[in-house]
């Protein structure tokens, strides 16, 4: 991705953690923000989201309590369990370690089809398989444990953590990960729903069988991203002008689990004819692929539909119908109508 395409955000109508207030907790027990207060419309963007990189201060956030607040100088990661010799490792100790930076999106699961629980940032971190190979792992051993500050808890089978791309993130758009996103250490998990991607660690525990805290409840238990198409603009919000030309533009995310995004389509007509966005901004299939699609709003109509999905590399083209699929990641196209004045 050209750096060009990081566009940075130098207002506040978008910077929506100012504005949200967390009003609801879901059955699934997700607390979401449903409550923007965001006043400075004059300034709403024509793209959204309207750059590659989300800022930390408007990246969402999800998590099962308050954030644990840690003194990293105090804090310490251990790695035990099933494991020839168990291991314990300082901040400054992590920090020093060979270190991989890279751009990840993070995606909820609990998030139903068109919600905004979805942002991309530069992260940089070690990965796991460094930390856990100096344990040693014995062959009985089949899950990670992570166990973390806020009494949190998430299993990852072996073999998904210890593929290179899993790390040990301390460093989030350049600084420090933000309290809130899990200071002083999270896992990102790629390929998996926030869910498997745990902050606040302070265990690592080998073991044959767990049952994680989202996992007790009924939720997925491997949790891998399904492909979902969201379209940002517009938004259903404000009536439309006939005859007005208007930006559709969203996000495309696979966490790679479909080989990475092809193409998105956008379907104005009630699904009888699909069309090809333009794909402005990607770099690889862990992260979200930005599209926008410009469109003539047409006459003598009161309503419009505006539909779209992703196509991906190893040739799916994303299903059918919404379904929120309660526990196991929405599937099917995001429908945004909007009437017309
Ligand atoms: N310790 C801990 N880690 C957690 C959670 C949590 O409640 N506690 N929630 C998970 C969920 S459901 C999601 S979607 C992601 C969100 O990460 P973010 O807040 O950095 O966006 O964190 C995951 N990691
Ligand atoms: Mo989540």
């Amino acid at each position: 991705m050209s750096k060009q395409l990081v566009l940075k955000k130098g207002r506040g109508a978008f910077s929506r953690r100012r504005f949200i207030q967390i009003i609801g907790v879901t059955t699934a027990g997700f607390t979401i923000p449903i409550h923007y207060l965001g006043a400075e419309t004059d300034s709403l963007p024509i793209v959204g989201p309207d750059s590659f990189i989300t800022d930390n201060d408007d990246f969402y956030i999800l998590q099962i309590g308050e954030p644990a607040e840690i003194n990293a100088k105090h804090w310490k990661l251990s790695v035990t369990g099933l494991v020839e010799k168990p291991v314990v490792f300082s901040y400054g100790q992590i920090c020093q370690m060979e270190s991989v930076t890279t751009r990840r999106t993070l995606k909820c699961i609990g998030d139903p089809i068109g919600l905004d629980q979805m942002s991309n940032a530069e992260w940089i971190g070690v990965p796991l398989r460094d930390l856990v190979n100096q344990a040693r792992i014995k062959p009985t051993a089949k899950q990670f444990v992570f166990q973390c500050a806020d009494g949190y808890h998430a299993r990852v089978p072996i073999e998904r953590g210890m593929r290179k791309e899993v790390l040990l993130a301390y460093k989030m758009n350049g600084e420090d990960l933000p309290v809130e996103h899990g200071y002083p250490i999270r896992l990102l998990n790629p390929g998996h729903y926030g869910v498997k991607n745990p902050k606040w660690i302070i265990n690592i525990m080998l073991v044959e069988k767990h049952v994680d805290y989202w996992e007790k409840q009924g939720w997925d238990p491997i949790a891998r991203v399904k492909l979902a198409t969201v379209i940002r603009l517009p938004n259903g919000d404000l009536p439309l002008n006939g005859g007005q030309r208007v930006t559709i533009s969203g996000a495309a995310f696979d966490g790679g689990n479909y080989g990475g995004i092809k193409a998105v389509e956008i379907s104005t007509d009630k699904e009888q004819s699909w069309h090809p966005a333009n794909i402005w901004a990607k770099e690889s299939s862990l992260t979200w692929y930005l599209w926008k699609y410009d469109w003539q709003v047409p006459l003598g109509v009161e309503q419009v539909e505006i539909c779209a999905r992703a196509i991906t590399n190893d040739g799916t083209v994303q299903g059918v119908n919404g379904v929120d699929d309660e526990k196991g990641g929405a599937v099917g196209y995001h429908v945004v109508n909007a009437s017309v004045s």
